[in-house]
């Protein structure tokens, strides 16, 4: 039995739903292979017993017989309906995300997945979780319609551009379990896949905790770009209300007053907490004073970001590998 559920197309399951579904599925398919063979077995074997033969006495038929019609009315109607009322408890347990699940956003692109979890730590393609514990996803896409699905964990959900859906499980066993995009999304769709990793409560604490989080220069460019718009004076195109910062680290800038100064760190970090006290040659000085918006990580973020246009490489920051 157990060699026979290993067989590849039954895939193991490993959360609580796995319990609960897989009984009503393997009900559902060994009723209609038992009525699919029923059935055709009547038809081969009645035609051949009932064939047109000479000398056989046919009396006229019986038209009605209310107890075999009932009986094949009532038997069905309860049997769907009992099948119905199951797989309604089953789905009303599917929508509802319990209190205290474990909240994971993942953004869908083509082709891609990425995951980011409450304290920031991100990866691509691959989902670390704790078992035992129920899991929500919030997810959503970027570009066109992709779909989550973990054959193991007997989930599946769409991902749809410009709204959120969410989809819950909790793993029972650990181990590592495939996971697909189950909607055809493009000419990479059946690459975009990956692992969904069961661990330990224990051993989850510690990926979370240990493994790659965030890079300054990623935090300092959302800063730059997203939150504190610094980007719309610094845009680097010349004539810009703000100097092009690509070439300033580790350079000379020459200032208001006559004098140069080299750009280091505390040049950098004096720009953005007092852009006021030197102010760069031809540059009219409205840079809004930051000082009270920002925390010393984030002004080292903002360092680390501009630092990195200087470097002859940017390193694409992504954590983790996309799956082979
Ligand atoms: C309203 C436009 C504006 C915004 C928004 C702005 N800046 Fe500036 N920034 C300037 C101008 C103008 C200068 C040059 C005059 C000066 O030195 O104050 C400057 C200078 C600087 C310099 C020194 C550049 C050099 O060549 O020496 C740094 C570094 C800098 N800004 C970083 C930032 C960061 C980081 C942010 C976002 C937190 C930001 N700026 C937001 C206008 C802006
Ligand atoms: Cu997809």
């Amino acid at each position: 039995m157990s060699n026979f559920l290993n067989f590849p197309i039954i895939p193991v399951g490993a959360s609580t739903f796995a319990e609960k579904v897989d009984p009503l599925f393997y009900l559902l398919t060994l009723m209609s292979t038992v009525l699919t063979v029923g059935i055709f077995m009547g038809i081969v074997i009645m035609a051949a017993v009932f064939r047109k033969k000479p000398g056989v006495d046919r009396p006229s038929q019986a038209l009605h017989a209310p107890i075999l019609e009932l009986t094949w009315t009532i038997i069905p109607t309860i049997v769907g309906l009992g099948l119905f009322v199951w797989g309604a408890v089953l789905f009303d347990d599917y929508i509802k995300v319990p209190e205290g699940a474990l909240q994971i956003d993942v953004i869908a692109k083509q082709w891609m997945w990425k995951v980011q979890h409450e304290n920031g730590m991100r990866e691509v393609n691959d989902l670390h979780i704790p078992v035992g514990r129920p899991v929500k996803l919030t997810m959503m896409s970027q570009d066109v319609l992709h779909n989550y699905a973990v054959p193991a964990m007997r989930v599946k959900q769409d991902v749809i551009p410009g709204r959120y859906t969410s989809l819950w499980f909790e793993p029972t066993k650990t181990g590592a379990f495939p996971m697909f995009c189950s909607e055809y999304c493009g000419t990479e769709h059946s690459l975009m896949g990956g692992t969904v990793y069961v661990m330990e409560p224990q051993a989850y604490n510690e990926w979370l905790a240990g493994g790659p989080k965030v890079s300054p220069q990623e935090a300092g460019r959302f800063l730059f770009e997203e939150k504190l718009g610094c980007v719309t004076c610094h845009t680097g195109v010349s004539g810009a209300r703000g100097p092009d910062l690509k070439e300033v680290f580790g350079h000379a800038v020459k200032l208001a007053d006559g004098s140069s100064v080299t750009a280091d760190e505390e040049y950098l970090r004096e720009s953005i907490m007092e852009p006021a006290k030197r102010i760069v040659a031809t540059f009219t000085p409205l840079m809004p004073n930051f000082a009270n918006q920002l925390n010393d990580e984030d002004v080292a973020n903002l360092i680390a970001y501009i630092k990195s246009l200087t470097e002859e490489e940017v390193v694409e920051v992504e954590t983790g590998a996309p799956a082979p």
